[in-house]
Protein backbone atom coordinates (compact mmCIF):
# COMPACT_ATOMS: atom_id res chain seq x y z
CA UNK A 1 0.00 0.00 0.00
CA UNK A 2 1.20 3.15 -1.10
CA UNK A 3 2.06 6.01 1.16
CA UNK A 4 0.17 9.84 0.58
CA UNK A 5 0.96 12.81 2.03
CA UNK A 6 -1.05 15.64 0.90
CA UNK A 7 0.73 19.26 1.77
CA UNK A 8 -1.72 22.45 1.99
CA UNK A 9 -2.53 25.07 3.82
CA UNK A 10 -4.45 24.76 6.93
CA UNK A 11 -7.89 25.97 5.42
CA UNK A 12 -10.75 23.55 4.56
CA UNK A 13 -10.83 24.84 1.14
CA UNK A 14 -8.88 26.03 -1.86
CA UNK A 15 -6.92 23.97 -4.61
CA UNK A 16 -6.13 21.19 -1.56
CA UNK A 17 -9.62 20.47 -0.69
CA UNK A 18 -10.89 18.73 -3.63
CA UNK A 19 -7.88 16.19 -3.39
CA UNK A 20 -8.51 15.61 0.53
CA UNK A 21 -12.23 14.70 0.06
CA UNK A 22 -11.60 12.64 -3.02
CA UNK A 23 -8.33 10.90 -1.30
CA UNK A 24 -10.81 10.07 1.31
CA UNK A 25 -13.40 8.86 -1.21
CA UNK A 26 -10.93 6.19 -2.11
CA UNK A 27 -10.15 4.78 0.94
CA UNK A 28 -6.66 6.39 1.17
CA UNK A 29 -5.13 6.96 4.34
CA UNK A 30 -3.13 9.81 4.20
CA UNK A 31 -1.00 12.61 6.12
CA UNK A 32 -3.24 15.75 6.14
CA UNK A 33 0.10 18.28 6.70
CA UNK A 34 -1.71 21.70 7.07
CA UNK A 35 0.48 24.68 6.73
CA UNK A 36 0.46 27.91 8.86
CA UNK A 37 1.17 31.04 6.45
CA UNK A 38 4.39 31.79 8.25
CA UNK A 39 5.06 27.82 8.00
CA UNK A 40 4.13 28.24 4.15
CA UNK A 41 6.56 31.32 3.72
CA UNK A 42 9.57 29.20 5.62
CA UNK A 43 9.03 26.06 3.65
CA UNK A 44 7.91 26.93 0.23
CA UNK A 45 11.49 27.02 -0.95
CA UNK A 46 11.49 23.40 -0.79
CA UNK A 47 8.99 22.95 -3.04
CA UNK A 48 9.22 22.73 -6.72
CA UNK A 49 7.17 25.48 -7.89
CA UNK A 50 7.32 27.29 -4.36
CA UNK A 51 3.51 26.66 -4.01
CA UNK A 52 1.10 24.49 -2.06
CA UNK A 53 -0.21 21.61 -2.71
CA UNK A 54 2.03 18.91 -3.06
CA UNK A 55 1.12 15.75 -3.18
CA UNK A 56 3.84 12.84 -2.08
CA UNK A 57 3.10 9.22 -3.46
CA UNK A 58 5.63 6.94 -1.79
CA UNK A 59 7.54 10.22 -1.14
CA UNK A 60 7.70 11.23 -4.47
CA UNK A 61 5.89 15.08 -4.80
CA UNK A 62 3.54 16.03 -7.63
CA UNK A 63 2.80 19.35 -8.32
CA UNK A 64 -0.77 20.27 -9.93
CA UNK A 65 -3.83 20.38 -7.90
CA UNK A 66 -6.17 19.50 -11.57
CA UNK A 67 -3.74 16.92 -11.87
CA UNK A 68 -4.02 15.73 -8.36
CA UNK A 69 -7.98 15.25 -8.67
CA UNK A 70 -7.45 13.10 -11.99
CA UNK A 71 -5.75 10.75 -10.68
CA UNK A 72 -7.28 10.29 -7.37
CA UNK A 73 -10.56 10.56 -8.44
CA UNK A 74 -9.73 8.28 -10.79
CA UNK A 75 -8.79 5.85 -7.84
CA UNK A 76 -11.67 7.16 -6.02
CA UNK A 77 -14.19 6.46 -9.07
CA UNK A 78 -15.08 10.00 -9.21
CA UNK A 79 -13.32 11.11 -12.80
CA UNK A 80 -15.25 10.23 -16.06
CA UNK A 81 -14.16 7.52 -18.00
CA UNK A 82 -15.84 8.69 -21.29
CA UNK A 83 -13.57 10.85 -23.21
CA UNK A 84 -16.32 13.53 -23.62
CA UNK A 85 -17.87 13.89 -19.83
CA UNK A 86 -13.93 13.97 -19.25
CA UNK A 87 -13.75 17.10 -20.80
CA UNK A 88 -16.75 18.24 -19.62
CA UNK A 89 -14.79 17.80 -16.21
CA UNK A 90 -11.72 19.41 -16.98
CA UNK A 91 -13.37 22.09 -18.19
CA UNK A 92 -15.21 23.22 -15.03
CA UNK A 93 -11.85 22.52 -13.09
CA UNK A 94 -9.78 24.35 -15.10
CA UNK A 95 -12.21 27.18 -14.60
CA UNK A 96 -11.83 27.27 -11.43
CA UNK A 97 -7.88 27.27 -11.61
CA UNK A 98 -8.07 30.38 -13.32
CA UNK A 99 -10.87 31.99 -11.44
CA UNK A 100 -8.45 31.34 -8.19
CA UNK A 101 -5.26 32.88 -9.99
CA UNK A 102 -7.40 36.15 -10.63
CA UNK A 103 -8.75 36.29 -7.02
CA UNK A 104 -5.24 35.82 -5.33
CA UNK A 105 -4.01 39.26 -7.86
CA UNK A 106 -5.71 40.69 -4.70
CA UNK A 107 -4.58 39.30 -1.82
CA UNK A 108 -2.15 42.02 -0.11
CA UNK A 109 -4.09 44.62 -0.92
CA UNK A 110 -5.37 47.12 1.96
CA UNK A 111 -7.69 49.83 2.51
CA UNK A 112 -9.00 51.62 -0.49
CA UNK A 113 -6.62 49.99 -3.16
CA UNK A 114 -8.12 46.41 -2.28
CA UNK A 115 -11.88 47.68 -2.01
CA UNK A 116 -11.49 48.99 -5.48
CA UNK A 117 -10.07 46.15 -6.63
CA UNK A 118 -12.48 43.86 -5.24
CA UNK A 119 -15.58 45.73 -6.81
CA UNK A 120 -13.39 45.60 -10.24
CA UNK A 121 -13.42 41.74 -9.50
CA UNK A 122 -17.06 41.73 -8.21
CA UNK A 123 -18.41 43.31 -11.56
CA UNK A 124 -16.40 41.50 -13.86
CA UNK A 125 -14.26 38.25 -12.91
CA UNK A 126 -16.24 36.89 -10.95
CA UNK A 127 -19.62 37.70 -12.66
CA UNK A 128 -18.13 36.42 -15.53
CA UNK A 129 -17.13 33.03 -14.40
CA UNK A 130 -20.11 32.68 -11.87
CA UNK A 131 -22.26 32.76 -14.79
CA UNK A 132 -20.05 30.28 -16.94
CA UNK A 133 -20.05 27.75 -14.06
CA UNK A 134 -24.17 28.09 -13.92
CA UNK A 135 -23.79 27.66 -17.77
CA UNK A 136 -21.31 24.79 -17.47
CA UNK A 137 -23.44 22.83 -14.83
CA UNK A 138 -26.73 23.62 -16.62
CA UNK A 139 -24.94 21.75 -19.15
CA UNK A 140 -24.02 18.85 -17.18
CA UNK A 141 -27.84 18.25 -16.69
CA UNK A 142 -28.67 21.14 -13.85
CA UNK A 143 -27.07 18.35 -10.73
CA UNK A 144 -23.70 17.58 -11.42
CA UNK A 145 -21.28 18.63 -13.70
CA UNK A 146 -20.26 15.84 -16.04
CA UNK A 147 -21.03 12.11 -16.14
CA UNK A 148 -25.02 12.92 -14.68
CA UNK A 149 -23.08 12.06 -10.83
CA UNK A 150 -20.68 13.15 -8.20
CA UNK A 151 -17.34 13.93 -10.12
CA UNK A 152 -13.67 15.61 -9.38
CA UNK A 153 -15.52 18.47 -10.61
CA UNK A 154 -17.94 18.78 -7.64
CA UNK A 155 -15.56 18.58 -5.38
CA UNK A 156 -13.37 21.39 -6.97
CA UNK A 157 -16.44 23.77 -7.54
CA UNK A 158 -18.19 23.51 -3.94
CA UNK A 159 -15.28 24.78 -1.74
CA UNK A 160 -15.09 27.70 -4.31
CA UNK A 161 -18.69 28.98 -3.99
CA UNK A 162 -19.09 28.07 -0.18
CA UNK A 163 -16.09 30.16 0.31
CA UNK A 164 -17.55 33.20 -2.37
CA UNK A 165 -20.41 33.37 -0.05
CA UNK A 166 -19.12 33.07 2.99
CA UNK A 167 -17.87 36.54 3.59
CA UNK A 168 -14.10 35.58 4.13
CA UNK A 169 -13.38 37.26 1.11
CA UNK A 170 -14.07 41.46 1.79
CA UNK A 171 -15.87 43.36 -0.35
CA UNK A 172 -17.00 40.21 -1.89
CA UNK A 173 -21.27 40.05 -1.19
CA UNK A 174 -22.22 36.71 0.56
CA UNK A 175 -25.01 36.90 -1.87
CA UNK A 176 -22.67 37.24 -4.61
CA UNK A 177 -23.11 33.29 -5.83
CA UNK A 178 -27.04 33.57 -5.27
CA UNK A 179 -27.16 36.64 -7.80
CA UNK A 180 -25.37 35.42 -10.75
CA UNK A 181 -25.72 32.21 -10.63
CA UNK A 182 -28.33 30.40 -8.10
CA UNK A 183 -28.03 26.73 -9.42
CA UNK A 184 -24.49 27.03 -8.01
CA UNK A 185 -25.99 27.26 -4.42
CA UNK A 186 -28.22 24.78 -4.91
CA UNK A 187 -25.10 22.56 -5.93
CA UNK A 188 -23.02 23.85 -3.22
CA UNK A 189 -25.91 22.39 -0.71
CA UNK A 190 -26.59 19.17 -2.71
CA UNK A 191 -22.43 18.37 -3.09
CA UNK A 192 -22.11 19.00 0.78
CA UNK A 193 -24.95 16.50 1.87
CA UNK A 194 -23.63 13.75 -0.48
CA UNK A 195 -22.42 10.49 1.60
CA UNK A 196 -18.75 10.70 0.62
CA UNK A 197 -18.28 14.55 1.07
CA UNK A 198 -20.64 14.71 4.23
CA UNK A 199 -18.29 11.61 5.20
CA UNK A 200 -15.08 13.49 4.43
CA UNK A 201 -16.57 15.99 7.19
CA UNK A 202 -17.64 14.09 9.72
CA UNK A 203 -14.28 12.57 9.73
CA UNK A 204 -12.78 15.44 10.34
CA UNK A 205 -14.97 16.67 13.48
CA UNK A 206 -13.93 12.97 15.05
N1 LIG B 1 -1.29 25.43 -10.73
C1 LIG B 1 -0.97 25.17 -9.36
C2 LIG B 1 -1.04 26.47 -8.59
C3 LIG B 1 -0.53 26.32 -7.18
C4 LIG B 1 -0.66 27.61 -6.40
O1 LIG B 1 -0.54 28.71 -6.94
N2 LIG B 1 -0.90 27.44 -5.10
C5 LIG B 1 -1.03 28.57 -4.22
C6 LIG B 1 -1.82 28.23 -2.99
S1 LIG B 1 -3.48 27.77 -3.34
C7 LIG B 1 0.35 29.00 -3.77
O2 LIG B 1 1.08 28.19 -3.25
N3 LIG B 1 0.66 30.24 -3.99
C8 LIG B 1 1.89 30.80 -3.56
C9 LIG B 1 2.14 32.12 -4.19
O3 LIG B 1 1.58 32.36 -5.26
O4 LIG B 1 2.88 32.90 -3.65
C10 LIG B 1 -1.93 24.11 -8.81
O5 LIG B 1 -3.04 24.01 -9.32
O6 LIG B 1 -1.57 23.37 -7.88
Amino acid sequence: MAIYKLTYFDFDGGRGEPVRIALHAAGIDFEDERWTFPEFQEKRGGTRFNAVPVLEIDGVAITQSNAMCRYIGGLAGLYPKDPMQALYCDEAMDACEDLTHIIVRTFGLEGEKLEKARAKLVDGWLTTFLRGLGELLERGGGEYFADGRLTVADLKVFPMTRWLSSGALDHVPTDIVDSVAPNLVAHCARIEAEPVVAAYYQSRTQ
